[in-house]
């Protein structure tokens, strides 16, 4: 349920693939990945002895309302990290063009495709339980935003308008409580009052924003765990991937969304909520990690606010879960029919053992301050 888009028969790829400037003859394609809105595949071609791996993308367009602007993105972001990385383990996203020189392509529906190459030799987790790669993987993310500090011409697109706008998130649950189109609004009371009863989180990072302490960066936005590529020997981080939502943002978002989805032991649809509370160890680890790269282009405010931040995004993508359950499960990808409101229910659980967490969080914030 809720990609409205038509189901990717497996057979269009070849047809696909030969859209873009690939090395070799396409064999075969597979689906791929755990992504709750894009479609992704693996298409495999074989060049003489060599065989070369590609992601191909359908972008959810539902979603993402702009996709010219979004690509547009995409490629300034691809083109300027590929021209300052140095590291030699680090492996920039690259955009693969079509023939015609373009980010994308359209199908046959007038669904958009995108093509990168396929990052060998890493994999993306879903839940971590290594502080090495807890460590490493936030590094790399605050790398990524210290990389994009410069990046020249004009503000980048904002492909999700609001999309961390907590405030207008906690609107939006309130809309689809008033709405209750599908009747589930009874059905959910305690985690209706969860969410209400915070609604003073929702303003925390917003409103440091607009008093002027925080400022605007170019930000990933959807800094999930498993938007990381890690080196499947070194444990290293090697590449950040899912560039959809890179624009203007607080960098704190990109700190907080990683906590949130980091020290969580359980997947996020988990519902033995017993195993679901913030793992400190891990977290101490991501301050490390990222203020090991990010802290000299961050402010006082910012790091004093890490805490937080994991708490307002774990808030934040709950309220969203909630919704999009009374809605209907109309946005993220769904497998089962109460998944959405598992989801949320493990974000509240989170929450709220990062509140009862809270002066631990801050006294290992301040170890590293
Ligand atoms: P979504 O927006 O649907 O989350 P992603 O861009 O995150 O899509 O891709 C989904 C998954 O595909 C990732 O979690 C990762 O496992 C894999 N993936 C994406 N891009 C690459 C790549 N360039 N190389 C290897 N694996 C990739
Ligand atoms: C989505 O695209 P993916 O699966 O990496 C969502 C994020 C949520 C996340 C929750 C564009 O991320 O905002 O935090 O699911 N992306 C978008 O798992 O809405
Ligand atoms: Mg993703």
């Amino acid at each position: 349920m809720s990609n409205p888009l038509p189901t990717v028969d497996p057979s269009i790829l070849a047809h696909i693939a030969d859209g873009f400037t690939l090395e070799g003859s396409f064999v075969k394609g597979s689906r791929h990945g755990n992504g709750l809105i894009n479609d992704s595949f693996i298409a495999e071609c074989q060049n003489g002895e060599a065989t070369r791996r590609y992601i191909l993308q359908r972008i959810n367009h539902h979603v993402f309302k702009d996709v010219p602007a979004l690509m547009d993105n995409v490629r300034r972001v691809t083109d300027h990290l590929a021209a300052v990385t140095q590291a030699p383990n680090r492996q920039p996203l690259r955009l693969v063009r079509t023939h015609s020189e373009q980010g994308f392509l359209l199908d046959d529906h007038g669904c958009h495709w995108r093509c990168y190459d396929f990052i060998e030799g890493a994999k993306s987790y879903d839940v971590i339980h290594s502080l090495p790669i807890a460590r490493a993987a936030a590094y790399s993310f605050g790398e990524f935003q210290a990389q994009l500090v410069d990046l020249a011409g004009p503000r980048l697109h904002e492909t999700i308008p609001d999309f961390h706008n907590t405030r207008q998130r906690f609107a939006n649950l309130r809309a689809a409580i008033d709405a209750d189109t599908v009747s589930r609004v009874s059905t959910v009371g305690p985690e209706i009052e969860f969410a209400l009863a915070r609604e003073s989180l929702a303003n925390s990072l917003l409103d440091l924003h607009e008093a002027g302490g925080i400022p605007e960066r170019i930000t990933h936005n959807d800094t999930k765990i498993s938007n990381m590529l890690i080196d499947e020997t070194s444990d290293e981080g090697v590449c950040v991937i899912d560039f959809d939502t890179v624009m203007p943002g607080l960098g704190l978002y990109d700190f907080g969304d990683l906590v949130r989805s980091a020290t969580n032991p359980c997947l996020e649809d988990e519902t033995d909520l017993s195993q679901v509370s913030v793992q400190l160890p891990i977290f101490e680890q991501l301050v490390a990690g990222y203020l090991g790269s990010a802290r000299s282009i961050l402010n006082a405010t910012e790091i004093d606010q890490l805490t937080v931040s994991g708490r307002l995004i774990t808030y934040e993508i709950g309220l969203r879960f909630l919704t999009d359950y009374l809605a209907g499960d109309i946005y993220f990808r769904t497998d089962h029919p109460e998944q959405n409101l598992d989801r949320a229910r493990g974000q509240f659980t989170l929450l709220k053992s990062m509140e009862s967490a809270e002066t631990e969080m801050r006294q290992i914030v301040s170890k590293y301050i």
